[in-house]
């Protein structure tokens, strides 16, 4: 069989022979990665290192390689939305799975393991400022996941359709049509030892329309958040909103990795309470992972 050749303008690597927006070579990724979206957050969930290999900066993404208990782990930021989860993913399947010698993909396949270490907005009265949450299932606003063949497959299109149902939403206000994707369960189950909340995330398009905020410009459906607390489909409840969940969990899915998102709720929209402390409490959360991990 031929092998699958990537040409220099599909997969653009650096003269350095690191990959083009990460900056980060093949030998330098570890099978276990942190994804936080804030650059600051890299370094914190560094702190926790025994030793470093590598600290790598260009443009929001950051990452840094070390040992935590014997563990090797890469932490990456994203950024913010899942544009850049395109990009963060991609490339390191490509680190992982291409051959940046020949260009060619490597005969075998190797799995990484991705947990997401975010920020979220509360949208029920068990998810108070302060919850852990586990997106089971990801919301995705983002219409990224339809630029891929395999999307049918991967998504629960069953969901969808409650939820657009449910939701009324026609025209501009359903397109694109939200996906709705699962994370890797095995590793929720590694992750969560009881002490989370498992729920449904909407990974929006934005942080103040598409998260139903309204400053100074009227949304285009003023009851879109009551609907959303309240929509139910097999006991599923939606819990949270963040901006990255839905993108991670199903490029990672059709790329065969296992993926998942945990993120500390800093704002809840029901009782409008926030949290703009919150850097100094999510290292429990960071210190949970890389133990768990
Ligand atoms: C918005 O403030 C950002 O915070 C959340 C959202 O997903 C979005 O990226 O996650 P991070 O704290 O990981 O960036
Ligand atoms: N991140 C989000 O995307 N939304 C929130 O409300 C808080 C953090």
């Amino acid at each position: 069989m031929t092998k699958k050749y990537f040409a220099s303008s599909e997969l653009i690597i650096n003269e350095d022979g690191s990959v083009f927006h990460l900056h980060v070579k093949p030998e330098q990724l570890a099978d276990k990665v942190i994804l936080v979206g804030d650059p600051g957050r890299v370094s914190l969930v560094a702190s926790h290192f025994e030793e470093k290999e590598c600290e790598i900066e260009s443009r929001e993404f950051k990452t840094i390689t070390g040992t935590y208990k014997g563990k090797r782990i890469t932490v990456v930021s994203t950024g913010i939305g899942c544009d850049n989860i395109d990009i963060v993913m991609n490339e390191l399947d490509a680190l992982a799975n291409i051959d940046f010698t020949t260009r060619e993909e490597k005969e075998t396949f190797r799995q990484l393991e991705l947990v997401r270490i975010g920020t979220c907005g509360g949208l029920q009265p068990n998810t108070p400022v302060g919850t852990f949450i586990c997106s089971e299932k990801s919301i995705g606003f983002d219409g990224l996941l339809n630029f891929y063949a395999g999307r049918n497959e991967a998504c629960d299109l069953e969901f969808e359709n409650a939820f657009l149902a449910h939701m009324g939403w026609k025209g501009n206000l359903c397109a694109p049509a939200p996906y709705v994707i699962d994370a890797n369960q095995e590793l929720i189950n590694r992750i969560d030892h009881g002490d989370m909340v498992r729920g449904v995330t909407i990974a929006a398009g934005g942080f103040f329309g598409p998260q139903g905020r309204e400053l100074r410009i009227p949304l285009a459906d003023p009851n879109q958040n009551q609907k959303i607390e309240n929509f139910t489909y097999k006991g599923y409840k939606i819990t949270n909103f963040e901006m990255e969940s839905s993108a991670l969990a199903g490029l990672s899915k059709l790329m065969g990795h296992k993926a998942m998102t945990v993120c500390m709720v800093i704002a809840n929209r029901l009782i409008k309470e926030a949290n703009t402390g919150y850097k100094n409490t999510i290292d429990t959360l960071i210190e949970t992972v890389l133990n768990r991990i």
